[in-house]
């Protein structure tokens, strides 16, 4: 990656790997996520509508995992750089653990929802939960027991994509973080970037699917190499007159 003091807006997409080292499992590892429960089960509407105690019970997990984990050097380091940053910033997060925002950074767009939210699906009211929806709780807006994980599953359109798209636009670096590039659309944003002249970067522990798509790709673990990253920013931030 050449100098990178022409670089002002920036969109950063993460994917689980970004949390691994904070003790969330990846999906698509030997002990993955997926490997104890066929994703059809548990991230399509039809697996929801054939076994909702099934789903539920399943996110009801994630939710305590998420709760029990802490934010790794990596979250950490790109609060830094929310913090520190003078132009554009965007978080895009596949994950649905809320790290990064514990971690100090306050935009973060999660696409395919979280964990800490859950959606009525008579009235389309959304909460912040921390509790069970096993045991189907009324809404607290419409009372109805139709409270859903606020999770986007297979099929779903992700959240706010015209925003992703507009920032994607605008962007001059596009840095990919802990994702295997398995999943549309979150995997075609790199050809988006490069299409628009952005600069694109890719951070992982292997090459992933879509690691020919970027200028430079980085091996290693996050809590090491997104850290080092922030660093090289923010020091060629510094270089501006
Ligand atoms: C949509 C729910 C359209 C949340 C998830 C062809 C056939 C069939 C379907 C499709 C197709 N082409 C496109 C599709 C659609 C489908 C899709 O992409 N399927 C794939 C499998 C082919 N996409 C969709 O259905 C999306 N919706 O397209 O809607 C539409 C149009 C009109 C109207 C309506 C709809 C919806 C996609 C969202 C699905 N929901 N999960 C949850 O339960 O968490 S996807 C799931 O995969 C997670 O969200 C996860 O974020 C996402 C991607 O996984 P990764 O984050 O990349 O995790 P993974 O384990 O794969 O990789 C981890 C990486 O980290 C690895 O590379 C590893 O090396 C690295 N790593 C590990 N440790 C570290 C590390 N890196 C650094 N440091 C470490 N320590």
């Amino acid at each position: 990656m050449g100098a990178m003091d022409d670089i002002r807006n920036i969109v950063v997409l993460t994917g689980a790997g970004i949390s691994a080292e904070s003790g969330l499992r990846t999906f698509r590892a030997d002990d993955g996520l997926w490997e104890d429960h066929p994703v059809e089960q548990v991230a399509t509407p039809a697996g929801f509508r054939c076994d909702p105690d099934l789903v539920q019970r399943f996110y009801d997990q994630r939710r305590v995992d998420v709760r029990a984990a802490n934010p790794n050097a990596a979250h950490l380091a790109l609060g830094e750089l929310y913090a520190r940053w003078k132009d554009e910033l965007l978080i895009v997060t596949q994950n649905i653990d809320d790290l990064h925002e514990r971690g100090g950074a306050a935009r973060v767009l999660h696409m395919h929802g979280e964990a800490l939210s859950a959606w009525c699906t008579t009235c389309d009211a959304r909460h912040r939960w921390f509790g069970t929806l096993r045991d189907r709780p009324p809404c607290p807006v419409c009372g109805q027991a139709s409270l859903r994980p606020d999770i986007v599953w297979f099929g779903e359109m992700p959240y706010r994509m015209g925003e992703i798209y507009a920032a994607i636009g605008r962007a001059d670096l596009f840095v990919s973080i802990g994702t295997s590039g398995a999943v549309y659309p979150a995997a075609g944003f790199v050809e988006e970037a490069r299409r628009v002249g952005a600069r694109t970067l890719e951070l992982n522990l292997e090459r992933s699917l879509g690691s020919n798509q970027f200028d430079e790709t980085r091996l290693g673990m996050a809590s090491t190499l997104v850290p080092d990253w922030v660093g090289e920013i923010l020091a060629s931030q510094a270089l501006r007159l």
